[in-house]
């Protein structure tokens, strides 16, 4: 078995929660914050038996959009920090960062 932590933004989240569930693939989802931009983003945690991973993979990768957003980073992303002024950068953003990690055991009661 595998865990699928998925982490995607706020606007694909509703979309990517009815597709799942239209594929019988459980979900948990969860509030975060990305630390770069410190904004709201979600995490999908999936459990998932091995020959099953590629098909969330698949409804994740289709509902999941990569977007542009503008942003003024609060700290520099290199350098030093004293001479800093912040201007803003474009950066993209998803469509889904996600990680794929063994499950050594899981009990549901
Ligand atoms: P954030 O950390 O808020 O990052 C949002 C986007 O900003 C990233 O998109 C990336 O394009 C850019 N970015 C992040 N750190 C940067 C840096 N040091 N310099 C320049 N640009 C940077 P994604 O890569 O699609 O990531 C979207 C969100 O997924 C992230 O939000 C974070 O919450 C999560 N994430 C991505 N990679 C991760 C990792 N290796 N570990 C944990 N969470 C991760």
């Amino acid at each position: 078995m595998k865990l699928v932590i998925a982490i995607v933004q706020d606007k694909d989240s509703n979309r990517l929660s009815n597709a799942l569930v239209r594929e019988g693939l459980r979900a948990t989802k969860l509030a975060s914050t990305g630390g770069f931009l410190r904004a709201g983003n979600t995490t999908f945690m999936i459990g998932i038996e091995d020959d099953r991973v590629h098909e969330v993979l698949q409804v994740i990768r289709s509902n999941c959009k990569v977007r542009d957003q503008l942003v003024t980073p609060m700290s520099p992303m290199s350098g030093s920090a004293d001479s800093y002024i912040p201007f803003p950068v474009e950066v993209q953003v998803g469509g889904a960062a996600v990680f794929v990690v063994p499950v050594e055991r899981f009990e549901h009661y």
